[in-house]
């Protein structure tokens, strides 16, 4: 009897080995025939991802985008084609042999590192090293969120990632981990290909950290296995999954490039070819007879079973969905449907009624927290949060309330000092579906949400960036906080609206811009001081959809074009005042998203912006200004870094005066 089991064993591992092999074979010959790519993870850490996709994840090939589907990160990103062999191998829609062949080539989906959208099973985009893992704690989070909404027959999932050295030398690996330990994570579970190598060489070159303590630090349940001995991963993962309190890190000791006899264990592997000699070798090595891109037919029936694993749990959930409204069933993905955009809609206008007939004087950063205060309440999937600015940045609501370890049921995140996880979770929360995520800090740190940042645009996520103090305007605290090139370093960032509005009016419409938009990300760039209420008209039109508008309009022939942005825009305002007294008719621009303007057909933009000459006016540098100004044009803004005073003072110190804008005016119609 023990020998019959012996020898199942035996045969066991065998196929488990050659499901293993089919990966690294993918592997290297893909990246030999693009003559570049990352072999050595893959090759590493093919048994470990075999044991997971065959033991472990939860999913179903046939139906990927089951929303409590277990979510697969590969943060290490460089490693893309272990994740494209999987896909294939699995029998996922859209990544056929011809992809494969096609690696790296311009028009496939198998893009050199994992491209969100590019086929179904690529949860996110991976490259740059320590953002997959911070993802990976938004994921999780927002399973948690969904989970205590609706029960564990509708969101029950776990968060797998698969981190290297690389992303945990990533600073932002430590504000990852620091946020997932604090919130007790139990369904974060994180493997670690511990190969001691990275691209310069062995990783004791530049870095002695114990990470398992260190991942024990932040209250992480931390093991290490042999990452090629099945049996003891299985036994590691099955163990994390039963601890439900504490995010899981299982350390998987392994070679790089595992089964190339030469060049295993060595950074040779890491981002070149293996080259035919080496490829030949390690066919050998792992008996592996089969040539490139062939995968037998018993060893793609296998990987193909494991792909269809779920199906059962998949039509379990379908059926506990039957106590869900279809609107509850879609919001599971997309929390914005025509329901909630409308009631989005109602609540804007309300806000903005009541703003016109109010016509405070409110920094946009509490109007915009006036607007929160009524969007809060028809939008279930919201989730604010803050980088220890709650205050400050005017992000949580009467209405909302902590999310804590010991309790999912709230909606407000207090992040803590951690812009870029903050960033990169809001990525996982919009990823994962379900969550509209927000998240406040001062306009100058989104330099230290930036890489994030740039993920949601180039995934074209919904991720709110409310981010207040957005100019000299914030006064005392000086230049290290005062934005001053960060307005026009966001504009050139391809697919993020970054939106100034100049009143509270301005600011009610562009959140609801930002909330109906579906395919990008959009910075809220708020003001710390008071402003006028400029938009003085009920007008339920968003007029700040258009990006740009006429604010005020000449009576007769315009002289000239006054264009700002934000606070700015009621120094126009009363420069124009002024100039009229004189007799010279200016109009005044509200601009509060240059991308939106963009997007208007010429004949609109040249109605608004009118003959030159033009003056721009932005308390912030004039980079890229020159194509609204054109020639003849003035612009009154800031070409150094700002100084620490009250905010009139320095508006008065550096000339952006309403007289100034007045005057520039009066030389260019001159
Ligand atoms: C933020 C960032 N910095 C640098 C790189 C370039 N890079 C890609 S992989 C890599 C080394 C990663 O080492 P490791 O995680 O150990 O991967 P392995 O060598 O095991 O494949 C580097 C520096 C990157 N992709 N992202």
């Amino acid at each position: 009897m023990a020998e019959i089991l012996n020898m199942k064993e035996e045969v066991a591992e065998l196929s488990r080995r050659d499901l293993a092999n089919a990966v690294r074979a993918l592997a290297m010959d893909a990246v030999e025939k693009a003559n570049s790519g990352h072999p050595g993870m893959p090759m590493g850490m093919a048994d470990v991802a075999t044991v997971l996709f065959t033991q472990f994840v939860k999913f179903d090939a046939a139906h990927p985008d089951w929303p409590d589907r277990d979510r697969f990160v590969l943060s290490a990103g460089h490693g893309s084609m272990l994740l494209y062999a999987l896909l294939y191998l699995l029998g996922y829609p859209g990544l056929d042999l011809g992809e494969l062949k096609n690696f790296r080539q311009l028009g496939s989906k198998t893009a050199g590192h994992p491209e969100y959208g590019h086929a179904p099973g690529i949860e996110t985009t991976t490259g740059p090293l320590g953002q997959g893992l911070a993802n990976g704690v938004g994921m999780a989070l927002a399973e948690r969120l969904l989970n205590h909404r609706h029960g564990d027959g509708i969101c029950n999932h776990f968060t797998y990632v698969l981190a290297g050295d690389g992303c945990l030398m990533e600073g932002i690996s430590h504000e990852a981990i620091s946020l997932a330990g604090h919130l007790r994570l139990g369904k974060l579970i994180v493997l670690f290909d511990d190969n001691h190598v990275s691209i310069d060489g062995p990783t004791d070159l530049s870095v002695s950290d114990r990470q398992l303590d260190r991942f024990r630090a932040s209250g992480w349940h931390v093991t290490g296995v042999d990452g090629h001995d099945a049996g003891a991963v299985a036994v590691a993962i099955a163990n994390a999954r039963n601890v439900s309190d504490q995010p899981s890190l299982i350390a998987c000791r392994t070679v790089i490039g595992f089964g190339a006899p030469n060049k295993q264990g060595s950074a040779a592997t890491h981002g070149a070819p293996l080259g035919s000699d080496e490829i030949a070798a390690a066919r050998k090595e792992l008996h592996w007879p089969h040539p490139p891109f062939e995968i037998p037919a018993a060893v793609l029936e296998a990987w193909r079973a494991a792909g269809s694993r779920g199906r059962p749990a998949y039509e379990a959930w379908l059926a506990a969905t039957e106590k869900l409204t279809d609107g509850e069933t879609g919001r599971l993905v997309d929390p914005i449907d025509a329901d909630v955009r409308a009631a989005i809609k109602g609540a804007v206008e309300e806000a903005k009624s009541q703003f016109v007939s109010e016509a405070p004087k409110l920094a946009t950063r509490v109007s915009s927290n006036k607007v929160l205060e009524k969007l809060v309440p028809v939008i279930p999937g919201l989730v604010g949060g803050s980088a220890d600015l709650t205050g400050s940045n005017g992000t949580l609501t009467s209405q909302q309330r902590a999310i804590r370890a010991d309790d999912f049921s709230g909606s407000y995140i207090y992040y803590g000092v951690r812009e870029h996880a903050m960033a990169a979770a809001m990525n996982g929360m919009a990823l994962h579906g379900g969550i509209v995520p927000y998240g406040g800090t001062f306009l100058v740190f989104t330099d230290y949400c930036r890489p994030a940042l740039r993920l949601s645009a180039l995934m074209g996520k919904r991720v709110i960036y409310v981010m207040t103090h957005d100019s000299i305007g914030l006064g005392e605290d000086g230049p290290t906080h005062q934005p001053v090139e960060h307005l026009a370093s966001l504009r050139a960032m391809p697919n993020l609206y970054v939106m100034r509005p100049c009143d509270a009016v301005e600011c009610a419409e562009c959140w609801e811009l930002a909330l109906t938009r579906k395919d990008g990300p959009t910075v809220l760039a708020l003001s710390r001081q008071g402003l006028e209420t400029v938009r003085r008209e009920q007008v339920n039109k968003n007029l700040s959809a258009h990006g740009a508008y006429l604010l005020r309009e000449t009576k007769g022939e315009r002289d000239v074009t006054l264009i700002a942005t934000g606070s700015e825009v009621s120094l126009a305002v009363a420069a124009r005042d002024v100039l009229g007294q004189e007799g010279i008719e200016a109009a005044v621009v509200s601009m509060p998203c240059w991308e939106l303007f963009e997007a208007q057909p010429e004949s609109y933009r040249q109605a608004v912006l009118g003959p030159r000459p033009r003056i721009g006016v932005e308390a912030a540098v004039a980079f890229g200004w020159e194509k609204w100004l054109g020639e003849g044009g003035a612009f009154i803004g800031m070409s150094t870094f700002g100084a620490s005073a009250p905010a009139g003072a320095l508006f008065d110190h550096f000339g952006i005066t309403a007289e100034a804008v007045a005057e520039a005016a009066r030389q260019a119609v001159r």
